[in-house]
This record gives C-alpha cells, sequence and structure tokens, in this order.
C-alpha cells in the first residue's frame, strides 16, 4: 500500500499573506456574493452583504486557525478547557475585524458598493447563549485567552433558542423566544466526525472478581448523540485562534419507523423530540435554583460530552491517561458543570480501569472550580432520587467521594456539625447532593471573583470546606476585554487616547496610566468631555427612536444595567428617582442637575419581585416624563430588552455608573469595570470589585456609600426593619407613599403592595438603610457635575486606572497560579 500522501492545507504553516487591502477585499466580497451566496450583487439584499462579509472575513481567520491548532499540538503544551452552561457572546463580526485589524480596509471595501460597514455589522444577531455577568464573563475569557497566548478550548452549550427577547407590554415584562439561528450561522462548523453517545438512566452491573476490586458496568436505559459545532475565537491582532466547541444534542435514531409506519406519526418523533429538548432552550434563571430534570440532563450532557472528548484528544497524543494532569486543565464555571468530577471518575475508574486512589488524585490536580455567587439559592443542589434515577453511576460515586472526605475530616478531628456542613449530602432538605461541595472537594484550586467575594466564600459557604483544605482557596477577580469593551465600543475615545498616548494601550491595555496626568491638561479634557457626548448623543438616538423619548446629551445619564435582582437594588434607584422628582416640584427655585435615569435588564421570568421592579421602572417612567414641570431636569428610561449589543453602546455613553448592590452580595461585577474604563464615575456599595476599583482609581473618583458587608450581616443578625426608617426620613416616606397609594399606577394602586411591605417589613436589602447615604452622595455628585473640569478629570483618571481589569490579567493570573499552563509554562 502506498504512503498517504501529505496534502498541506492552503496557508497552514505560514498564514498565507492574504491581501488586505480594499480592492482584494471588494472583490472577495463579489466573490462570496455570487459562488458562495449566489446572488448576483445588483440583488443582494443586506442579510447577503453581512454574510458576504463574513465568509471574506472567516477565511482569514480558518488561515490562522490552523496555524494555532499546529502549532499548539506539535507545541504538545498543557491546553485549558473552559466548561460552561453559558457563553454570552454577543456578535462576532465587529470583534474578529477589529482583532485581525482590518477594520479601515473592510469599510472602504464596502463603500465601493454604497454598502456602510456599520450597517451590515448591526444586522449580525447576538449569540446570547447566558444570562448575565457569568456568561459575558466566559465570553471575555474566551478572547483573552487567544489575545494572550494561552491554548484554550471553550465547552458548552449550542442552544437554539438563547435568553429570551424581551418586551415591554404596559409597563410589565413580556418575554419572547429568541431565534438567533434564522438566517443560519456561518461562524460555526458542524463538526459530525466528533460525535460522542451521552446515556442516561438505566442500572449499574457489578461483576466480581477474586482477589480483584468489583468493577462497576453502567448500562444505561437512554443515549442521545452530542455532536461537536466549532466556532474561531480570534485573538488581538489574529496571533492565536482558540476554538469554541459547543453541544448539540440529537437523537441516535431520528425517526422511529416502525411506529411512523404503523401511524403513529407524532409518537414516532417523540424519542427525537425529546433528545432535542436538551439544547433547545437556554434556562432563563440567573441566581436561581432551576431545579428541573432538564437542567440537570443539560448539565450532564454538556461535561460528558466535553470529557469524551478531552480523553479522546489525550489519548490521540499521549500514551495513556497518567499525564493527564501535566497535559490538560479543565476549569469548572460555577458548579453547572459540577458533575464532571464524578464523570472523569467513572471513565478512569470504570472504563480505563484505574485503581480508585490514582484516580482521585488525577480528577483533582486537573479540575479547577470557579465560585460567582454566595447567595444560597444559587448553589446547586440535586434530589437525591432524581440524581439516581438518571445518573445511576454518578451517585455511587458521589458516595464514595463523600464517604473519603468524611474520614478524613473525622480524623482531622471535625465534630458532626461541622462534617454535616462539609457532606456532599445535605440531609435536611429531602436528601440532596450539593454541587458546590462536590466541585470543591473534585478541584485542587477553588477561587471567587473578587477579594471581598473570595475572603466571605472561606467565612460563609466554604467555611468548614476551606478548614478542612487550607490551601485551596484562592482569588481571581474578573475582568473584561479591552478590546470589545473600548476598542470596538468607543472608537473615538480609542482614537483620542491613542493620540494623546501612542498606540502602547492596545497591546497593553495597562498603559492607560500614560494618560493619567492628562487629567490636568484643559484642552484633553474638553476632547475627552466631546467623546462623551458624542457617545451619549449615539445612546440617545437610540432611545429616541425606539422609546420616542427626547433626551438632552448635556444632562448626567446616569445608568444602571444589568439582570433585576433584588439584591442589584435597581429599587433603590427607583425610590431616589422619586424622591428627586418631589424634591423638583417642591423646590422649582432650586439649581437642580438636569440628570436622565436610564436602567435596562431582565428578569428571570419567573421571579415576581424582580418583574415588579421592572413594571414600576415603566410606571414611575412614565408618570414623570410626562410631567411638564420636570421636564428638562429628570427623565427615566428603562430600554427594553438589554443585551451584549445594547451594552456596547450604553457603557461609553454613562456621566454615572450604578453599582449599588446590598454590601456582601454581588460577588465581582463586570458592568462595573466596562463603565469606568469608558470614564464613568461609580457610584457603589463596598461590594465585589467595587473594593477594588476603589483601590485603582483612588477615593477621590469613586462614589462609595453605605452600610459595608460586616455591617449588613450584622443588621440582619438584629432583625432589622425598614418602618422605623421611613417614619423618620422625609424624603424616603414621601416616596414610598406615593408608590404604596398609587401615584404612578392609578388603574390599579395595590399593584406594589408586596414591594412596598418588604420595605416596611424586614428591608433585606437594606434599602431603607442604606437610602439616606445613597440621597446625600447623588447630590454631591450633582454639584460635582457642575463643575465640568473636575468631573472630566476624575472621569479621565477612571479610563486611566482600570487597566488592571483586563481580562488579560485576569487570565494570566488563573494561567499561571490553578491552569499552570499558557506562554508563560511552556513544556
Ligand atoms: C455573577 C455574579 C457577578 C459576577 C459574575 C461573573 C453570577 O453574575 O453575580 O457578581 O461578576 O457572575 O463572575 P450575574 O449576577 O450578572 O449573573
Amino acid at each position: 500500500m502506498s504512503a498517504t500522501p501529505k496534502i498541506e492545507p492552503m496557508g497552514a504553516k505560514v498564514p498565507e499573506p492574504r491581501q488586505n487591502d480594499p480592492d482584494t477585499l471588494a472583490r472577495q466580497i463579489v466573490e462570496k456574493m455570487t459562488y458562495s451566496i449566489c446572488k448576483h450583487p445588483e440583488q443582494a439584499r443586506k442579510y447577503d452583504w453581512l454574510r458576504a462579509v463574513t465568509l471574506v472575513v472567516r477565511d482569514r481567520i480558518i488561515d490562522r486557525w490552523f496555524a494555532s491548532t499546529d502549532r499548539i499540538r506539535q507545541s504538545k503544551d498543557k491546553r485549558v478547557y473552559y466548561l460552561s452552561m453559558e457563553f454570552l457572546i454577543g456578535r462576532l463580526l465587529r470583534d474578529a475585524i477589529n482583532n485581525l485589524q482590518l477594520t479601515g480596509a473592510i469599510r472602504e471595501a464596502l463603500k465601493r458598493y454604497n454598502v456602510e460597514l456599520d450597517m451590515v455589522e448591526l444586522l449580525e444577531p447576538d449569540a446570547a447563549l447566558g444570562n448575565g455577568g457569568l456568561g459575558r464573563l466566559a465570553a471575555c475569557f474566551m478572547e483573552s485567552m487567544a489575545s494572550t497566548g494561552v491554548p484554550g478550548v471553550g465547552y458548552g452549550i449550542r442552544y437554539v433558542h438563547g435568553f429570551f427577547r424581551q418586551e415591554i407590554a404596559e409597563g410589565a415584562q413580556v418575554e419572547l423566544p429568541e431565534t438567533w439561528l434564522v438566517h443560519g450561522n456561518p461562524w460555526e462548523f458542524e463538526r459530525r466526525d466528533s460525535t460522542y453517545e451521552i446515556g442516561f438512566g438505566g442500572k449499574v452491573l457489578t461483576q466480581q472478581e477474586p482477589g480483584k476490586p468489583p468493577r462497576h458496568v453502567w448500562r444505561p436505559a437512554e443515549r442521545v448523540l452530542a455532536v461537536a459545532y466549532d466556532t474561531p475565537i480570534v485573538g488581538w491582532r489574529g496571533e492565536q485562534v482558540n476554538t469554541l466547541r459547543l453541544w448539540s444534542a440529537q437523537a441516535v435514531d431520528p425517526i422511529l419507523l416502525d411506529a411512523f409506519n404503523s401511524g403513529d406519526h407524532i409518537g414516532a418523533l417523540v424519542e427525537s423530540n425529546k433528545a432535542e429538548a436538551i439544547t433547545r432552550v437556554l434556562y432563563p434563571a440567573d441566581s436561581h435554583q432551576a431545579g428541573q430534570e432538564l437542567r440537570l440532563r443539560q448539565e450532564y450532557f454538556f461535561s460528558a460530552a466535553s470529557l469524551q472528548d478531552i480523553i479522546r484528544r489525550h489519548l490521540g497524543e499521549n500514551d495513556s491517561l497518567d499525564n493527564l494532569a501535566d497535559k490538560v486543565a479543565i476549569q469548572l464555571n460555577d458548579t453547572h458543570p459540577a458533575v464532571s468530577v464524578a464523570e472523569l471518575m467513572r471513565l478512569l475508574v470504570d472504563v480505563h480501569g484505574y485503581e480508585w486512589g490514582k484516580a482521585w488524585e488525577i480528577t483533582r490536580a486537573t479540575f479547577g472550580y470557579t465560585n460567582h455567587t454566595l447567595l444560597p439559592e444559587a448553589l446547586e443542589h440535586w434530589p437525591i432520587n432524581l440524581f439516581e434515577r438518571l445518573l445511576p453511576r454518578q451517585m455511587q460515586i458521589i458516595y464514595q467521594i463523600n464517604a473519603d472526605v468524611i474520614r478524613e475530616a473525622s480524623q482531622k478531628g471535625f465534630d458532626g456539625s461541622q462534617i454535616s456542613a462539609i457532606s456532599l449530602i445535605d440531609e435536611g432538605h429531602g436528601r440532596r447532593v450539593r454541587m458546590g461541595q462536590l466541585a470543591f472537594v473534585g478541584s485542587h484550586a477553588v477561587n471567587g471573583v473578587s477579594a471581598l467575594h473570595t475572603e466571605l466564600m472561606k467565612e460563609t459557604v466554604f467555611r468548614n470546606l476551606h478548614d478542612l483544605y487550607r490551601d485551596r482557596i484562592q482569588n481571581k477577580t474578573n475582568g473584561v476585554t479591552p478590546r470589545r469593551w473600548l476598542m470596538e465600543s468607543n472608537p473615538g475615545l480609542t482614537g483620542l487616547l491613542t493620540e494623546a498616548i501612542g498606540p502602547g494601550f492596545l497591546d497593553d491595555v495597562e498603559k492607560l496610566r500614560d494618560a493619567d496626568p492628562l487629567a490636568g491638561d484643559a484642552g484633553f479634557r474638553d476632547r475627552f468631555a466631546a467623546v462623551k457626548r458624542a457617545n451619549k448623543a449615539r445612546l440617545a438616538d437610540v432611545i429616541s427612536d425606539r422609546l420616542a423619548i427626547t433626551l438632552d446629551p448635556d444632562a448626567i445619564f446616569d445608568i444602571q444595567v444589568k439582570r433585576i435582582h433584588e439584591y442589584k437594588r435597581q429599587f433603590l434607584n427607583i425610590i431616589e428617582a422619586i424622591a428627586l422628582y418631589n424634591q423638583i416640584r417642591a423646590h422649582p427655585e432650586k439649581d437642580w442637575t438636569p440628570r436622565v435615569k436610564i436602567f435596562a435588564g431582565k428578569a428571570a421570568p419567573s421571579y415576581v419581585q424582580a418583574k415588579e421592579i421592572i413594571h414600576l421602572a415603566n410606571d414611575v417612567a412614565r408618570v414623570i416624563n410626562s410631567d411638564p414641570s420636570v421636564r428638562d431636569l429628570l427623565k427615566v428610561v428603562f430600554i427594553p430588552n438589554y443585551n451584549v449589543s445594547l451594552a456596547e453602546i450604553i457603557m461609553p455613553a454613562a456621566d454615572l455608573s450604578e453599582q449599588i448592590s446590598t454590601a456582601g452580595l454581588e460577588a465581582s461585577g463586570t458592568g462595573n469595570m466596562k463603565f469606568a474604563l469608558n470614564g464613568a464615575l461609580t457610584i457603589g456599595t463596598l461590594d465585589g470589585a467595587n473594593v477594588e476599583m476603589l483601590e485603582h482609581v483612588g477615593e477621590d473618583n469613586i462614589f462609595i456609600f453605605g452600610l459595608k458587608a460586616d455591617e449588613v450581616a450584622q443588621r440582619r443578625r438584629e432583625t432589622h426593619s425598614g418602618r422605623s426608617i421611613i417614619e423618620r426620613t422625609p424624603l424616603l416616606r414621601e416616596a414610598v407613599n406615593a408608590i404604596s397609594t398609587g401615584v404612578f399606577c392609578p388603574e390599579s394602586p395595590a399593584r406594589y403592595h408586596t414591594l412596598v411591605s418588604s420595605l416596611y417589613n424586614n428591608d433585606w436589602w437594606m434599602i431603607c438603610a442604606d437610602f439616606e447615604a445613597y440621597w446625600e452622595t447623588q447630590r454631591h455628585l450633582d454639584e460635582l457635575f457642575l463643575r465640568q473640569d473636575e468631573w472630566q478629570a476624575k472621569a479621565i483618571r477612571n479610563t486611566a486606572r482600570m487597566g488592571w481589569f483586563s481580562s488579560d490579567r485576569s487570565i494570566r493570573e488563573y494561567a499561571t497560579d490553578i491552569w499552570h499552563a499558557g506562554p508563560g509554562k511552556r513544556a
């Protein structure tokens, strides 16, 4: 037999220096339009242009993708696998064009056909495969791994319907399905050759040979196929392209022909529907335990597929799994993929014949776990009977891990209550598997996402596990990618900074520090303010188009955008808006600083209070915006359907960023970083990463108010109530009365009864407790805004000092301290 001839892919070794001049690009766009889309360029519709441009850019990415994959394979470097149930990516075209530095040339090329690049970019649907901060962080991390040269692969789920589309009907949130795949997805490549079978249910057979440990064989009752779809993630300057691999579920038999032929046309499809349901919809709950069987199926499905894929790749390049932890780091993004710990143990012990102790050593050395929240309702735990029915062998393994952990704790002298806190099984609430505990014990490193959050993890949720494994918890403060959140979303500021301090900050964002002294330069301050004003005008246009509300770009743009949650306290912000409204009407003679309060965000469909907060914001907006007595002084806006693309317009347009969570509850925040990087001042509590922002930007440039985390905990222990505070605080009392007497909803005056009574009763979120401090700080900011020189100087210092909050820095820390991988750790 003759040897297989070696065929080099085009451009794989040295990415062929494709011509990137506008002429070549223009010609190639028309070529794609003709031969790939089959449209005469004169008949091309808008979406055809999007597709043609994407395909031209994609060709350039593929060259680099091959080169990166080859380089990683040959170097045998350790790979990093980021397992995440959510990747909130947004649009990819602008990101790719920017990172390949093709923006100017493509804009020019399209102009030849009278097509605007901006128009084309706006047509791309957002890939909204995530709920909020956790999913967006995963997307920033993917981009930063590619930009910093970490050989990273993201694993997740290819949801057919991502995060729901939010409409506001008569003030209330309505959820509609989101359909990002209707026009096809030119970024993804289906990989039929990477298809795995995933089992559910069934039974475990135990084989016992004399003198040997028992062997367990899982015989699942149900099988589903996991099919891979790959999306390239282009790093800065296109030097490395990594892969995001998303799994789609399919039935092993697409149709049961026997059933179909006997006339049962619906029954013939039941199995395939059941299989495909696994990856059909993203669960729209952020900090709430979803609790349904489908969710556990999703978690196991993508964990098991990813592990099979990782092991196949490893065994293709290594003789055995003995060195798995030297070549592979797997990061669990929250507890959602925590079942991977039990699954890897099953694969090592049952399938690859490892002895239990050795398997545990490999497993622990391979996994790292990131915790993103301390909220008890978000810590996943599954009823034992559900877990056992769906994953019988994994349940046995969890019991065995638990027995080992409990033995270790007893040997170290832990008492009964400490052991029950450590146990992987919660005996108190109808017996449940605790996924946080499983992820913790199965990982060599456990991290929080800001300094404060990490300390609180040690003191609260993982107190006893931290006592047992003292070196395991470490901190990795979140970050955001400066490519998307500065260069792409704020070209005006990027241009100004490049002129002023040179382009060095594009490669190393910490060099923004060089702009710090410019806070003292009046000319620079004016130009900085002009950029901000233009960004505010751009947002005002969007709001005018969507909501027919006219805004004055010279007013303070005071913005709170994020998931709607009681602990994030949009309610506090709304109450302050009402109090301000009352004061402006009571004292029209005062010199009020014009202010626009902007809100956006989605509530989990089942989260009643959060939906009421959205309703209230819209009711308040309607009344205030139609009251001529405050016309130019106060406006309230709720922008529907907050998503990544809208955030890219909002972040650069803020004067003031609201980061006002009840202290101790926001693990980090990342919106706080995006705003400040774009020159907004922050009003916030001493919570999450605000604490480190204070350290970096300096106390004169950030506005911190309110109770601290330990004070909140103390008040909660003292059964604090809001009633006495409301009674003694006239501003608060009037605002709360206005809500409870139906001023904002005369058609249904009792609408906010529950929300208001939550304030009077326990004031759990410390809204009443923090109101006065918040109000005072806001009035101080009103005055400051009138002194524009001072305000702009502080804004410049924010931009200049936020470089540390780049996700490149976060990724380097993960790579060094947890993964032992990346450019600094070449094998
Ligand atoms: C969560 C935390 C944030 C954190 C983010 C990423 C779960 O995001 O609450 O404080 O910054 O993860 O670590 P979110 O609330 O937006 O869903």
